[in-house]
Order: C-alpha cells, then structure tokens, then sequence
C-alpha cells in the first residue's frame, strides 16, 4: 500500500479546518486533522513544502517508522506546528492501516474498552439565570457532565461566555476564535474572578445538587498561590476538575498547588508531547491530561503519552473544542475506547455547516459518545464542498489586565 498523493485542504464552513488527505496506489482515502487555531497556514506550509514530499511514494502501513522519521528526521523536534503536522500525518495512515484491515479504527487499537465515553458540554452564561438556562438546556440534550463558565462582575468580555453571538445561534454557543482580522481584546481581573467563582458553583451546586460532574477551565490565568486558593475554595463543591489553572509552561508550578488542594487538577491542551509531561506525571501533579490527538502527534504520540499517565494514575480528558475538526473528533473518540485510563471527553458539536464539507459516523446519546462502526475513522471529506469555504483569518482573543498590560487569555 504506496501512498500515491498527499494533499493539503484548508477549508472554513462555520470556522478553519485543516486536513492532510492521503490517497494510495490502490484509491484508498486516508483522512489526518492538522488545525492549529489561529495558526492553521503555519502548519498548512509545514505540510505541503516540508513532509507532503517525503510521504509520496512511502508504504503507507509504516505508521511508526514514518513517525520517528518526521520527528527525528526533522532535527528540530516537538513544537505545536511540528506536533499537529506529525498527527494529521499520523492520524491518516491509522485511517489508512483500518480501511485496509476493513475495521473500525478502535478494533485496531485493541478494541473497545467500554461502550461509550462521558462526555461534557461546555454551560455558560453572563449571570446565572443564564447559567442555569444553559446547564438545563445541555441536561435535556443528554449531557451528564457539564462545564460552567460564567462573567465576572466588573470584567467585560472573558473566556467561556460568547460576547459575540450570530442571529439564531443558542446564546450559549462559544467559539472563541473570532474572524475579525486580528485579535480581539479582552478584559481580566483575577481578584473580582477568584472572588466571584466560588459562588457561581455554590449557586449551581444547591439548584442542581450533588450529583452531576461539574467542571471549569481557569485558562492559565493564575499564578500558583492564587490557584491554590482556588482549589481550596472550590473544594466544597466537588469538582469533576479545575482546568489549566496557571501557565502550564511552568510545571513546577503545580507542585505548590498540589500542596494546597485536592481539587483535582487537568492541564494540557497547549503542550505537544509527551516529554511535556515528564515533571508532572513523574510527581503526580495532575489528574487529567488535556492533550488532543490533534495537537500531540497523532494516535501515536497521544497514546504513548498516555500510557505513561496511566503508569502515574492519571486519566485522558482530550480536548475537544470546535477547533478539533471532525476529523480529529473521530480520532480520539477511537482513541478513547480502546484505551482503559479514558477520563472523560470535551464536546463541542460542530455548527451545522461544517456539516456540508465533513460527513461524520460518531454518535452522541446518554450522555455517552461512540466513534461508530464504520471502516476506518469513519469520516469523509468532500472535496468540492470544501472549496465552497475558503479560509478566513480568524484569531483567538488576547487578555489585558486593567492598566493594559497583555495576561494569558
Ligand atoms: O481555548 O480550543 O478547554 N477548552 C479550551 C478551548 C481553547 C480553544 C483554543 O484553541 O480551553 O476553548
Ligand atoms: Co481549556
């Protein structure tokens, strides 16, 4: 099995998408997500001028040899642009390998572990009547655990909650990736949101009780002490987990939050490898790894990453906001089964137009999510569709604290 054509389509219905699309000697179609949010033509250039050359006339069954080489033979190694071309590499030879084996991709990877993965929506709102309207509305959809992110009083705009809602969206729709040129500004006040978050979950806790996984995302925006007072106010309320709760490229950090709480800690959307890591599973330091197939170099890289969580206890939780493409949603979702240290899955659906480009055979019920049992990932691109939606330079926001100095947003 050669692979004859390696083609790069860039591709926006509702927002950007990146996909490697590998076609072999014998019309096989393999499919690999390299979307890289607000950084997508960086990774398209990697693609098409550096690797799509080498993989032309390769077999395509050597997934782990064609790893090593992109890795070790780039010299200059991990990287988020590097990671994400390495796994929509990665993820189309697995799509591949499954067409060819006439399986499902997860029977590949040692079959299904359990019968469908928990899943959570993301809840949101600028006051909690909107709160609680949103997390009513993700329980009557099936969700059985729920991420809550709310405004702060005194703060405009923040991470989580929509600023900018399109006519007939769900006002709790989130993109955050905004196709407005460049950056958007926002807002932030660690003070007024470590004042205020305690007391949004205080709220949902005595509406909605004990029972339901709640989560929340503090996106890198604390330093280590003030995080630290956030587990600990937050303990009362039994979170499912408290999400990038400083800058993650300090490990270390973590070690003085760990001594504080036992919030249960999950870090990890923004690193690309498992070395990444080696502090904080080595130490114990986290709970759950955020890391997507997408950005983390494939099945490969991410299983290997987390197999070295499970030797720490630590559990998956792989990101799945909308900038994961169906492509990549599928890939972890055959990931997740197959694995046993599955946590818990991010779902986000896709606006309705993505659609039109990407045809998808995963399945949302109960608050569980399947990778279906279609041959190989089980998602197709149509090509003619996707030229319809030509790239739009879109960017994620950027956050300024009071006197304009720039902050993680
Ligand atoms: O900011 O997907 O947990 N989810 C998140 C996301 C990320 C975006 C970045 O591309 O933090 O909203
Ligand atoms: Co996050």
């Amino acid at each position: 099995m050669r692979i004859a054509s390696a083609e790069v389509v860039v591709t926006s219905p509702g927002r950007n998408f990146v996909t490697l699309r590998l076609t072999t000697d014998e019309g096989l179609v393999g499919l690999g997500d390299g979307t890289l949010n607000g950084r997508e033509l960086a990774v398209v250039a990697y693609l098409r001028d550096h690797v799509a050359p080498l993989l032309v006339g390769r077999d395509a069954h050597r997934i782990e040899d064609t790893w090593q080489l992109l890795h070790r033979g780039a010299y200059w190694r991990r990287g988020p642009v590097t990671m994400t071309a390495i796994a929509a590499v990665d993820v189309a030879l697995w799509d591949l390998k499954a067409k060819a084996a006439g399986m499902p991709l997860y029977q590949l990877l040692g079959g299904a572990s359990r019968s469908g993965l928990l899943a959570y929506g993301h809840a949101s709102g600028r006051d909690t009547e909107e709160l609680f309207d949103s997390i009513r509305h993700h329980l009557d959809e099936g969700f059985r655990a729920i991420r809550v992110q709310t405004s702060i009083p005194g703060v405009g705009s923040v991470y989580g909650v929509s600023s900018v809602r399109a006519a007939g969206e769900r006002a709790d729709h989130y993109e955050p990736a905004v196709r407005a040129g460049l950056s958007i500004e926002e807002g932030w006040d660690t003070r007024a949101y470590l004042r205020h978050v305690p007391t949004v979950f205080e709220a949902v806790r005595s509406e909605f009780g004990a029972e339901l996984p709640l989560l929340h995302d503090g996106h890198h925006r604390m330093t280590p002490i003030q995080a630290a007072r956030l587990g600990r106010d937050l303990e009362p309320y039994d979170l499912f987990w408290l999400e990038d709760c400083t800058p993650i490229e300090d490990q270390e950090a973590l070690r003085l939050v760990r001594q504080h709480t036992v919030t249960p800690l999950a870090v990890g959307e923004v690193l690309s490898s498992v070395w990444d890591y080696q502090t904080l599973l080595r130490e114990r330091l986290v709970d759950y790894v955020r890391s997507s197939v997408t950005h983390t170099g494939g099945i490969t890289g991410l299983r290997r990453l987390l197999d070295l969580a499970a030797l720490h206890g630590a559990r998956s939780g792989m990101h799945g906001a909308t900038d994961i493409s169906p492509v990549g949603m599928a890939a972890a979702l055959h990931l997740g089964l197959a694995i046993h240290n599955f946590g818990i899955q991010e779902y986000m659906p896709h606006p309705e137009v993505t659609g039109k480009v990407f045809g998808t055979s995963f399945t949302f019920a109960d608050g569980l999510l399947h990778p279906g049992d279609e041959v190989g990932l089980g998602v197709d691109l149509d090509v003619a569709a996707a030229e319809r939606f030509p790239y739009e330079p879109a960017y994620l926001p950027v956050a300024r604290l009071a006197d304009g100095t720039v902050h993680d947003w």
